[in-house]
């Protein structure tokens, strides 16, 4: 035997013995790889607007096919009844008694340094992450910008209130503005033009969904987190008379219907976010990382209901009662999807009760980390993997603050309690046998509204930011605003 011949024989029998001690320390056991995550969220698409929530005319195959090959939960919770605090709430782990953002209004409240979010979590945990489309919770100059609160990637609006715009002449690409002028692009669709000068050349919807292909594509080989944001079926800032209210370059397939116009194009918004849907699942299939993929598709509240397009045209809140900025079921129970082939078995539908600042717990349990301490959230795993889970002690939403009308609502076990302006008396409905919240039920169960009033009043941190009239003293909101839960 060569000296060479001995020395590689050594070589390789010091590396069986570490190989086999390594495998002793591991017992046996494989770290688990983690899963990517993509979070999908639609804006304002109602509990009724899905196939498989009950729509029979919108049509949703891509979407209905994620609630078969998964689970398709019935009793969602957004965080809020609009936009800004909802996503603040999804993102940072907290109810609207709690977050940072609580309202659209006013709009100079933005996510600070000191708050954690999803994407700061999964940046603890290894994680490439990118959001694409509208963001709510911050402005450029503020903390509040993606790139400061987690995401090494963000593309589209900071600002909500350009989102209302569905051709406009610029996003953002991280700390960048992109202008969408006239220069000619080439994408699967052929040359297409900018929109500068009122042209209609981009629209917003298709360029997240080539920025969300293009974050993938980069980063399939390491877990990722992709948070999409599309703003459909959100209303255009088109008059509430005009067919643009409802704003989308082509109303296929229902151009030969006989709807009024502007129900034409709510559908076809909806039907071209679900044919992107299908195009994002088809990439993650092609790169061979469905296995490894959660999928979750959601929105962040119910229905809108303030256009010639009437929310029961196409019975958007399903069997519920009410609308965006409403606290009843429609305005905050929401469609939740959660698709994981191998691990989340394939066709359930479950009443698991869950919100989403569940979110939070639930991503740190998927990744390995320790479930950050101040979230109002538990880990919803257990039931995504079918096994037992813990439920809440109760849920709450309030909405207004700075508004005409103060709106509350809280649910304790399948008890709902609605307080609808401040010092009214709290409404009491039984969500199990009244799901669209017909039958006040508070003067039967004096003992159950007064334990819900007390869940509101402990659910309820003061801000400074969103003083309530006739609620707190101002007295009450100096004492608390340096106590908000906060993290790190
Ligand atoms: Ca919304």
């Amino acid at each position: 035997m060569s000296y060479y011949r001995a020395g590689l024989s050594a070589f390789l029998l010091n590396l069986t013995t570490l190989a086999f001690f390594a495998g002793c320390l591991l017992m046996g056991k494989t770290p688990p790889a983690k899963p990517s995550i993509v979070f999908i969220m639609a804006d304002d698409l109602g509990y009724g607007d899905l196939g498989c929530y009950g729509q029979q005319r919108i049509r949703t195959p891509n979407i209905d096919r994620l609630a078969e090959e998964g689970m398709r939960f019935t009793q969602a919770y957004a965080g809020a009844t609009v936009c800004a605090p909802s996503r603040c709430s999804l993102m940072t782990g907290m109810h609207g008694g709690h977050s940072r953002i609580r309202d659209n209004i006013p709009h100079n409240v933005w996510l600070q340094p000191d708050d954690f979010t999803l994407a700061e979590l999964l940046k603890q945990a290894g994680y490439k992450t990118g959001g694409v489309g509208k963001w709510s919770l911050g402005n450029p100059g503020s903390w509040g910008i993606p790139l400061y609160q987690g995401f090494d990637y963000y593309y589209g609006h900071l600002n909500q209130d350009q989102a209302h715009f569905y051709y406009p002449d610029y996003l953002w690409e991280n700390h960048q503005v992109v202008l969408l002028d006239e220069v000619v692009i080439v994408n699967d669709v052929g040359k297409i033009r900018g929109n500068r000068g009122g042209q209609k050349g981009m629209y917003t919807h298709d360029l997240f969904t080539q920025k969300a292909l293009a974050f993938i594509e980069k980063h399939w080989e390491d877990p990722f987190f992709l948070y999409l944001c599309y703003t459909i079926p959100h209303f255009s800032d088109y008059p509430k008379d005009s067919p643009d209210h409802f704003i989308v370059p082509s109303d296929e397939p229902y151009s030969d219907e006989d709807w009024p116009q502007i129900s034409k194009n709510y559908a076809a918004m909806i039907t071209r976010m679900d044919r992107d849907v299908g195009r994002l699942m088809q990439k993650i299939k092609e790169l061979g990382i469905d296995g490894n993929t959660i999928v979750f598709f959601t929105s962040d509240n119910g229905p809108y209901d303030g256009s010639i397009h009437s929310v029961e045209f196409f019975d958007s809140n399903g069997p519920l009662r009410g609308v965006k900025r409403d606290v009843y079921e429609g305005a905050i129970r929401v469609p939740f999807i959660a698709r994981w082939p191998g691990k989340i078995h394939a066709g359930q539908v479950s009443d698991q009760v869950l919100a989403f600042w569940d979110m939070m717990p639930t991503f740190a349990e998927l990744t390995g980390l320790p479930i950050p301490p101040h979230t109002d959230g538990i880990s919803m795993l257990p039931a995504l993997l079918g096994k037992p889970q813990q439920d809440h002690e109760y849920l709450y939403w309030d909405y207004g603050h700075v508004r005409r009308t103060y709106k509350q609502a809280a649910r304790w076990g399948n008890w709902k309690g609605v307080r609808i302006g401040v010092g009214s008396p709290l409404e009491l409905y039984d969500l199990e046998t009244d799901p669209g919240e017909t039958t006040n039920l508070a003067a039967d169960h004096p003992a159950i509204v007064s334990r819900i009033d007390g869940i509101m009043k402990t659910a309820l941190v003061p801000s400074k930011e969103y003083p309530i009239k006739g609620l707190s003293s101002a007295a009450d909101f100096l004492r608390n605003a340096g106590s908000m839960p906060r993290t790190h």
